[in-house]
């Protein structure tokens, strides 16, 4: 069996998605990965039709690890986002078009079903802790048991380019002050209100240092929070040594890391808890499984990046994913924009707390390609920026 063709599609159903369609000399066999990095996609799209499309043609589609191998080290330039979200469309299609050819869903590939669904989370942002908790109890009263709690943060300045912006961000400057008072108040307001049952996130964002992060921690662990995702900044990852000796609240990290090489010290060393990478930017499925199998050794937990800025074809492998590993910990969800489904069909579906997905050949995902044409490339939706009070930059 040989690739025949390799296309780009770039669209945006409320939001802008790269994703690659894999064809093969089979009549009607083909697969879809998705390669969208948000507020970069053109980047990756041009990686994939420039560079990495070409070397596809004539490969047999089956040799996923092969081809992961091949565009990784055998063409020399590897690593970074645009690459490896690159790769990653490509290896979710290859793992696709393996499942379609077996007649059977990717999580049976990768050993067969370990659990009936994947604990999944919903964001339950909101301006104020109240506001939170009534958006915890809606999504209570629909399944789910674990919850994302983010609010605006107080502080002195209105911050203009807010449009783009869920309550992730902050529609005000960031000041690390008000932020470290406020979130603790969050917890406690949240557990009064709601009792100890509800599973709660909250996602500092990149956005302390790391004494900041450890303070942050040990003033939640009373109210036992699920993890506390990305307390500090990627790059130096020695740092999490103090935010980890500073409490037992457990950690999370990994959604800007983009291969299993630097998620390793986090996790040899147990300085987090769980494994946040994102699939779409990791090289796909066959680097997922790797990490995965990595961090059982060291009682590391997975729970996949699942934002709306990723095509729902992402949100099935992690399901996929999530569906064959022993250390499946929770899973992001989010709620797409409705002409997401005008596009896209076969997405993970949602039953009383857990993502499922279908036992349809492959990752069970389609595009529909005349609907998809209809949405093109917004170059409007850029990510958004924050500074601080004094106008300095601030990791968003
Ligand atoms: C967030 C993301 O879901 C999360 O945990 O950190 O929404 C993140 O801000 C975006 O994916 C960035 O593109
Ligand atoms: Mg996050």
């Amino acid at each position: 069996m040989k690739i025949t063709d390799v296309k780009v599609l770039v669209t945006a159903p409320g939001r802008n998605y790269v994703l690659v369609k894999i064809e093969t000399d089979q009549p009607g066999l083909y697969g879809w990965g998705d390669a969208t990095l948000n507020g970069r996609e053109l980047a990756v799209a041009a990686a994939l039709r420039d560079h990495l499309a070409p070397l596809l043609i004539g490969r047999d589609p089956g040799r996923i690890e092969d081809t992961w191998q091949f565009l990784f080290r055998g063409t020399y330039w590897r690593g970074g986002p645009v690459l490896m979200t690159a790769l990653a469309g490509i290896d979710l299609a290859l793992w696709d078009i393996k499942g379609k050819v077996a007649g059977l869903p990717v999580y049976s590939l990768l050993g067969g079903a370990t659990r009936d669904g994947a604990l999944a989370y919903r964001h339950c942002d909101g301006r104020d802790a109240q506001e939170i908790a009534d958006n915890i109890r809606a999504a209570q009263a629909a399944g789910f048991k674990v919850f994302r709690a983010q609010m605006d943060v107080p502080s002195s300045r209105a911050f203009p380019d807010s449009t783009w912006m869920d309550l992730t961000t902050y529609s005000q400057p960031f000041e690390d002050e008000p932020y470290l008072r406020a979130v603790p108040a969050m917890f406690e307001r949240l557990r009064r209100e709601l009792g100890d049952e509800p599973q709660i996130i909250h996602d500092v964002h990149e956005r302390l240092t790391p004494i900041q992060a450890g303070r942050l921690a040990a003033a939640v662990e009373s109210y036992h929070p699920f993890f506390l995702e990305d307390p500090i900044r990627p790059e130096h990852k020695e740092s999490m040594r103090l935010v980890r000796q500073s409490s037992r609240t457990p950690l999370a990290m990994g959604e800007l890391f983009n291969h299993r090489w630097e998620c390793l010290p986090l996790i040899t060393e147990q300085l987090i808890d769980y494994v946040r990478v994102d699939i779409a930017h990791i090289g796909g499925i066959s680097e997922a499984r790797k990490i995965a199998a990595i961090a059982e050794a060291y009682h590391v937990q997975m729970a996949f990046h699942g934002p709306p800025d990723i095509a729902p074809i992402t949100h099935a492998a992690n399901v996929h994913v999530d569906m064959a590993i022993a250390n499946f910990g929770v899973q992001e969800s989010s709620k797409f924009p409705a002409e997401v489904e005008d596009v896209f069909m076969g997405a993970p579906y949602f039953e009383d707390g857990y993502l499922k997905v279908s036992a349809a050949p492959g990752l069970g995902t389609d595009v529909d390609e005349t609907a998809a044409a209809r949405y093109p490339y917004r170059p409007e939706e850029y990510l958004p920026t924050l500074r601080r009070a004094d106008g300095s930059v601030q990791d968003w």
